[in-house]
């Protein structure tokens, strides 16, 4: 009765073996926690609960997570499609369902798998600012990531066993445990399970070397497979969106431009004025979400000496406001933390010289240890929330 994919043997490969679905298994399990963890902790530095004050220092860390974050996402892509070639015959197992324990772990599969492929493919689309989906990024790729990481936590939970039979010392004594053990590799052409292993662990090693140096400092040439050179762009700097895209050139360019500092003691400064008061300056990286960070000097007034003048308390929370008129990047909330720490500036001055148009001219936001999401371009208003 059995045909087909469900007959006895119909999987021949020597590759189709536990141990090596055990060992992938392991690395995965490894990467997507890591892109977990550090998915979160970008989700709320961009969205900060009301208990949570992300501290300004130090100012490298949402580099290192970020970079983390997508660099282990990208090393994935390999080894989740390594292991689900792996262990793709198991689909026509048989009987389909022995036991409800066995029921249950095959359904939690599904969720695991599709939620695996969809955070990578996502993931990939977004770094590459490809959209072809409706609905928004962050919020999606956010709520997968809780389906995805409860399903893998389950899979472990029924899989422990059948790892712990294949994997690491005292593997034999557990043997019994699982009819799920690796046999010896039959002697046969092809590629051996060593060489297979090798090849996955090659892939995502080429995939990391070519990519990572988006966002180690000095390292920014050595990316041939990231989307982004960091130091290719208008002054040495990539930029996400231009003053035409957003909508700003002639706003950003009036003469009349004013920036209003609202509080208890509010005032405006021109534009000359503002690059009159820029006195400070800061050696900080613009770090945005899609993984890569690039290094910038940047001279500009410090926003705690804006606060101070308008008589804004030390405790407040501050809104800093953009002339783009749409978009989720148009106005940045600044924590005390961050607004009171003298490396955040509102700069006007990029590299020693002028802020480029497409930088954010007259003033951008730039501040130690948060997303480049939050660090708004054109920036014509602060008021305090
Ligand atoms: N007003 C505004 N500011 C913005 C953005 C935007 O779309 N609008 N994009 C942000 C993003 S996603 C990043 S990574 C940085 C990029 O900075 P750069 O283009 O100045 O290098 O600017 C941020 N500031
Ligand atoms: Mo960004």
């Amino acid at each position: 009765m059995r045909r087909g994919p469900f007959r006895p043997g119909a999987f021949s490969s020597r590759l189709h073996d536990p141990r090596l679905a055990s060992l992938l298994g392991i690395w995965l399990g490894v990467a997507f926690g890591t892109a977990f963890a550090t998915g979160l902790v970008s989700h709320f530095m961009q969205h900060p609960p009301g208990w949570l004050q992300w501290p300004s220092r130090p100012a490298w860390l949402y580099r290192l997570t970020q970079g983390v974050h997508v660099a282990t996402g990208l090393a994935s892509v390999p080894l989740l499609l390594a292991k689900l070639w792996t262990v793709y015959p198991r689909l026509w197992e048989w009987p389909p369902v022995r036991t409800v324990a066995h029921a249950l772990e095959r359904i939690t599969i599904i969720p695991l798998i599709a939620g695996a492929i969809f955070q990578l493919a996502t993931g990939i689309a977004n770094i590459a600012q490809w959209y072809p989906f409706r609905f928004f990024f962050t919020v999606t790729h956010y709520w997968v990531a809780w389906i995805t990481i409860g399903a893998l936590v389950v899979h472990i939970a029924t899989k422990i066993v059948v790892v712990r039979a294949n994997v690491g010392r005292g593997r034999a004594g557990r043997a019994g445990l699982t009819d799920r053990v690796s046999q010896p590799e039959p002697a046969g052409d092809g590629l051996s399970r060593r060489g297979f292993g090798l090849a996955v662990g090659t892939a995502a090693g080429v995939i990391t070397a070519t990519t990572a140096g988006q966002f180690v400092p000095g390292l920014g040439g050595t990316v041939l497979l990231a989307p982004r050179r960091p130091d290719l762009g208008p002054q040495h700097l990539p930029v996400n969106r231009t003053a035409v895209a957003a909508g700003v050139l002639a706003l950003a360019r009036d003469p009349g431009y004013r920036l209003t500092v609202g509080g208890p003691r509010p005032f405006t400064l021109s534009a000359a004025e503002l690059f009159a008061l820029s006195r400070a300056t800061v050696d900080l990286p613009i770090t945005c979400v899609e993984g890569w960070a690039a290094d910038a000097t940047w001279t500009g007034v410090r926003l705690v000496d804006l606060l101070e003048r308008a008589g804004i308390p030390a405790g407040a929370t501050v809104r800093v406001e953009s002339l783009e008129t749409r978009g989720g990047y148009r106005a940045s909330e600044v924590d005390p933390p961050h607004a009171r720490d003298p490396r955040t500036l509102l700069a006007t001055r990029l590299g020693g010289e002028p802020l480029d148009l497409d930088h954010g001219y007259p003033a951008r936001l730039i501040a130690p240890n948060r997303p480049g999401v939050l660090q708004t371009k054109w920036v014509h208003r602060v008021v305090m929330l």
